[in-house]
């Protein structure tokens, strides 16, 4: 009964987009609007202004841009949300991917101004493919926007997802207005406030009321009518069903800047968007409401809070009830595992925590024990889908400048690893003094270099590969340490000894395939078929 109650009331759900759309403003003002914060903090590049609770990685202060996933747990209006802000840059798009696995839901944000972006296609191909119910927030009204027709016809024919708009622009850019509510045919006005960090005040009238011309132009008001009656002439009602099943998606219109449309926006969307879902194990599907609690890592960070240094794995909770003091029993390395260190997490900050269901997300201190993608269990054992790694395609070599810190480098390198963020290789058999990085993407190494020295002291030297791919080598161990590679690839091994050869390109790897016949040259997909297939 209260397992019941309590995922009822569960929404997790990630926001994602194109870089720069806007979700950690967003995410700002949910939590603005759900109590959670008190003023909003800008995302802003320049120094000193309270920046945005969601960034609170120093380089991403500095910066502007969000660079690693954030969760925050705050209450809204009976509900428990859990948020995931996710960062828009490919290059950080790995940590993205995860993090969806732990969504129930996602917030697809456009920029009104250049509607669907190519990162907009990438991450909305995930979650098609996952079937993830996605909500779609059409942000900087504030500003001159496309045709809000446009915008909805690229959701239909470049996404291919059905779009039903709950609410309706009155104009954009300097004549915004408000929005338009299709289902109260109530017409919300918004006023712009200082900065946006105080709630924003709505007075609600109808939609023929004489207000509405007064308040707006002869030509924004047509243009706005038109396009109602033109949805309403279309005449089909929103179908939660196909929602559910990916298919088709509510749109809502607002600034978040300027807090248009956004308690609108959550108001709604508490009440629309799924509880919690059954998730797929290899037992067949866990539903979040069976008594025996299961839950997997998603995603590790160290150093959140300065205080503390540590490192924190992120599990997202799929069954049963989470109890602190609990043993569980990771799938991965069989061993059970007693949680005593657990905590509710709101960005950067965190709480102790007594007990989470299915939906929450848990932060457990991480001694080292856990690993991206561990399944945690209690009861009849389960496991969750494996998480795959991304492809690298960018190599760097690193070392410490000051041999002083060698310490320090080696245990920074190992918590960088241990995040998922980079790949750490070595060159094969050899003593493990300067590795190998690999990544996704190249900001990665930027990120890396600037952790390295801001959270572990250490002054690095990076010097970039020209390599642009790494296959994994399959195949007797001394055969692939005699292998004949082309004289500009390169046999390395990974952080667990497994093999591996780095090629400039394609031409480079076919050649080492003709010459080694008795080795397989794996790429990250084919491997984890492989994997899938052995389970
Ligand atoms: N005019 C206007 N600007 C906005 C609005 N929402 C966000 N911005 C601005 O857009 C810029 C990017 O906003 P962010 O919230 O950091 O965008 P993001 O999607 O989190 O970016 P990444 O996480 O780096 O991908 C910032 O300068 C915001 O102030 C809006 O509604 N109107
Ligand atoms: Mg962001």
């Amino acid at each position: 009964m209260e397992l019941d109650q309590e995922v009822a009331r569960r929404r997790t759900f990630a926001i994602i987009s194109h870089p720069d759309a806007g979700k950690t403003t967003l995410t700002e003002k949910l939590l603005l609007y759900g109590g959670a914060i008190n003023t909003a903090g800008a995302v802003s590049a320049r120094r000193r202004q309270r920046a945005a609770t969601s960034d609170w990685m120093q380089l991403e202060r500095e910066r502007g841009i969000s660079i690693t996933s954030t969760v925050l747990q705050f209450p809204y209006s009976g509900f428990t949300l859990n948020l995931l802000d996710t960062p828009g840059h490919q290059d950080f798009g790995e940590d993205t991917y995860r993090t969806l696995l732990a969504a129930d839901s996602a917030v697809m944000l456009l920029d009104a101004a250049k509607g669907v972006e190519p990162q907009t296609k990438k991450l909305f191909a995930i979650c098609r493919a996952r079937r993830i119910p996605l909500f779609t927030f059409i942000n900087k009204m504030d500003r001159p926007a496309r045709d809000p027709l446009e915008l909805l016809d690229e959701l239909e024919n470049v996404l291919g997802i059905g779009a039903f708009p709950i609410n309706w622009p009155i104009g954009n850019g300097p004549s915004f207005r408000g929005v338009y509510d299709r289902t109260s045919k109530e017409v919300h006005l918004f006023e712009r406030t200082v900065h946006g960090a105080k709630r924003a005040a709505v007075r609600v009238t109808d939609v023929h009321d004489p207000q509405m011309r007064e308040l707006t132009d002869e030509r924004t008001f047509v243009e706005f009518l038109d396009g109602v009656e033109l949805l309403d002439g279309a005449g089909h009602a929103f179908d939660r069903g196909a929602m559910l099943r990916g298919e088709a998606t509510p749109v809502f219109f607002g600034s978040a800047v300027t807090n248009f449309g956004v308690e609108l926006f959550l108001d709604r969307f508490v009440q629309m968007s799924p509880s919690p879902l059954p998730r797929l194990a290899d037992t067949g599907p866990i539903s979040p409401t069976s008594d025996a609690f299961s839950g997997f890592v998603f995603k590790i960070q160290a150093n959140m809070d300065p205080r503390h240094r540590d490192r924190v794995a992120f599990v997202r909770v799929c069954s049963g009830k989470f109890e602190r003091d609990m043993s569980v029993r990771n799938m991965r390395s069989g061993k059970d595992v007693r949680l005593t260190r657990a905590m509710k997490l709101f960005a950067s900050e965190r709480e102790s925590l007594e007990c989470a269901f299915a939906g929450d997300v848990v932060g457990l201190a991480n001694p080292g024990v856990f690993a991206i993608g561990d399944t945690l269990c209690e009861g009849s054992r389960v496991v969750f889908e494996r998480i795959p790694a991304f492809e690298p395609e960018h190599f760097a070599a690193v070392r410490s400048i000051d041999t002083a810190s060698y310490k320090s480098f080696q245990k920074g390198i190992a918590q960088l690893r241990e995040e998922g963020a980079i790949q750490v290789m070595y060159p094969l058999g050899s003593i493990r003094t300067e590795p190998i990085l690999a990544a996704v993407g190249e900001l990665q190494f930027e990120v890396a270099k600037y952790r390295l020295e801001s959270e572990y002291g250490v002054k690095t030297q990076f010097t970039a590969l020209p390599y642009a791919m790494a296959r994994r080598l399959s195949g007797e161990r001394l055969t692939i340490s005699g292998a004949s590679l082309p004289s500009n690839a390169r046999l390395v091994e990974d952080w667990d000894g497994a093999a591996l050869a780095l090629f400039e390109s394609d031409w480079s790897l076919r050649l080492a395939q003709e010459w080694n016949p008795k080795i397989a040259f794996l790429d990250f997909t084919a491997l984890q078929d492989a994997l899938e297939v052995s389970r």
